[in-house]
Parts: C-alpha cells; structure tokens; sequence
C-alpha cells in the first residue's frame, strides 16, 4: 500500500490532534469535522479499505471498533454516536488508510445522504 496522509500522522510526519493511541491504532480529530465530535480511528497497519481486509484482522478490527465506542464515551456521547466506514471512491472513501468516523453532537438523519 503506497504512502497516504494517514500513514504521514502515523509516524508524526504531519501534526494531527490525537485523542488516543495504543499497539494497534490512532485516533485523531477530523481536520473537517462534520459534527461536534468528529474522530478518526485507524489502524497503524496498513490497510487501505475493509474490502481488502484479511481474515485475520478480525481482532484488529474489531479493536477499531470498540476503541471507537470508548473515544465516544470520553467526549460525553457514550449512548448517541455514529460510526461511518467509507468504502471506495464511489461511496466517499478519499484516504485510502481504513478509518472508522466516530461522529456525535448533533442530530442525523437516515438514511444517511
Ligand atoms: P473519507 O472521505 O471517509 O476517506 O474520510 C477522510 C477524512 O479524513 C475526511 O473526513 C477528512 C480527513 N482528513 C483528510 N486529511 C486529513 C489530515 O491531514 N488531517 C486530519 N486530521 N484529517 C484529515
């Protein structure tokens, strides 16, 4: 997987606003945030989008996610948060380095647009 901006915040190439780090993961605030509470969590491996995830990411995965719940409960929204996963050019994916949008702070509607 080639160089992304994600990879660059990774290894403090670019500065980010970093909530949370650990072994497996980062998560930082979206530097166009689209709701009060806005968060990226990636992965420090890299994988640049859940199709071309492996089997065995299961456990990465699904860390991605429960590190999420526990960043929206931090920030105070930990029963109303929303977590997006853009996957493709077609659907809105522009960094290609898998990342989980932790949203919440405002009201959302469905189906999402
Ligand atoms: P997506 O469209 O799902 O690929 O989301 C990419 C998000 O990444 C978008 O909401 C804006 C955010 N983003 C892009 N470049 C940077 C950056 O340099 N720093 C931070 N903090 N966020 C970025």
């Amino acid at each position: 997987m080639s160089e992304t901006i994600f990879s660059k915040i990774i290894n403090r190439e670019i500065k980010a606003d970093i909530v949370h780090e650990d072994d497996q993961c980062l998560a930082f605030r979206d530097v166009n945030p689209q709701a009060p509470m806005h968060i990226l969590v990636i992965p420090k491996k890299p994988i640049d989008m859940l199709s071309n995830a492996d089997d065995d990411d299961q456990t990465l995965l699904g860390h991605l996610l429960l590190t999420a719940r526990n960043i929206a409960a931090d920030e105070g929204y930990g029963d109303a948060f929303r977590l997006v996963m853009n996957n493709g050019e077609a659907v809105g994916q522009t960094v290609f380095h898998l990342h989980v949008h932790v949203l919440g702070g405002r009201d959302f509607t469905w189906p999402p647009g």
